[in-house]
């Protein structure tokens, strides 16, 4: 009995094990003539090492920026199911040259796990026709990475670095964890501990991280808000989480 529950205990813990992201995921980051005028989108509320989805509700905003104009995309969603749960997609043409930044700001979720409310403000930057001006777009979000790194463009084992902004200021020391979105399960963990991996900025809030391998990688920095959110008429804490995807590109030579 005593194995059985400790079996369970460790199966219900290892389902906890890697974070949850908010993600918005593009069928492609650098958009050629080749590759055709539009990109697709995924967006979900998910643990991307795992392959686990949450819930994502329709969220409170999903814009694109383009040249200092954002527009919002919100009623271009369709639901969709991403890893078993419910997320959404949408086709988006890219009508002109440019860094496109794809933002996401979902309702708050709550996550009785975590005795809190979690917002991942969340973004991913796509380059169209050979065009990065643009690549380190702030767009001023409550809580925001802003690329020092250009998002795109990277091979893997480059460094990414960003700086982390909550309220438009610098957050020194935050703390960032980073996850690779195991998109074929083909990766492994030979620790729980290296499903999220957590590192900090450094005191003007700038973190460097270098991807070993290539594809997506999340990015999410921690800050709790100021102001408590109720659930059940009690203060419960907000946690306020900056999310960026980057995608690094397989080393070209043989
Ligand atoms: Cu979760």
């Amino acid at each position: 009995m005593k194995t059985y529950l400790t079996a369970a205990a460790l199966a219900a813990f290892a389902t906890t094990a890697g974070a949850h992201y908010g993600m918005i995921i593009p069928s492609d980051n650098m958009v050629s003539q080749e590759d055709g005028r539009s990109v697709d989108l995924t967006l979900s509320f998910s643990h991307p090492f795992e392959g686990l989805g949450m819930v994502l509700e329709t969220p409170e905003a999903f814009t694109v920026t383009h040249e200092g104009e954002t527009m919002s995309l919100l009623d271009t969603l369709e639901p969709a199911q991403v890893m078993d749960d419910a997320g959404f997609t949408t086709e988006y043409r890219m009508e002109r040259p440019g860094t496109h930044v794809f933002a996401m700001t979902p309702k708050p979720y709550w996550e009785p796990e975590e005795d809190a409310f979690i917002t991942h403000f969340t973004k991913t930057y796509v380059s169209a026709y050979g065009d990065d001006e643009g690549w380190d777009t702030e767009l001023g979000l409550k809580t925001e990475i802003v690329p020092l790194s250009k998002p795109f463009a990277l091979w893997s084992g480059n460094v990414f670095q960003g700086i982390v902004k909550l309220d438009g200021e610098a957050v020194p020391y935050a703390e960032v964890e980073v996850e690779y979105y195991n998109e074929d399960g083909s990766a492994s963990a030979p620790s729980d501990l290296m499903i999220t991996q957590t590192i900090k900025a450094d005191a003007e809030g700038v973190f460097t991280y270098a991807a070993p391998t290539p594809g997506w990688w999340g990015f999410a920095a921690l800050n709790t808000a100021e102001e408590p959110m109720q659930h059940e008429s009690e203060d419960k804490a907000h946690e306020l989480g900056a999310v960026i995807w980057v995608h690094f590109e397989p080393w070209a030579a043989q």
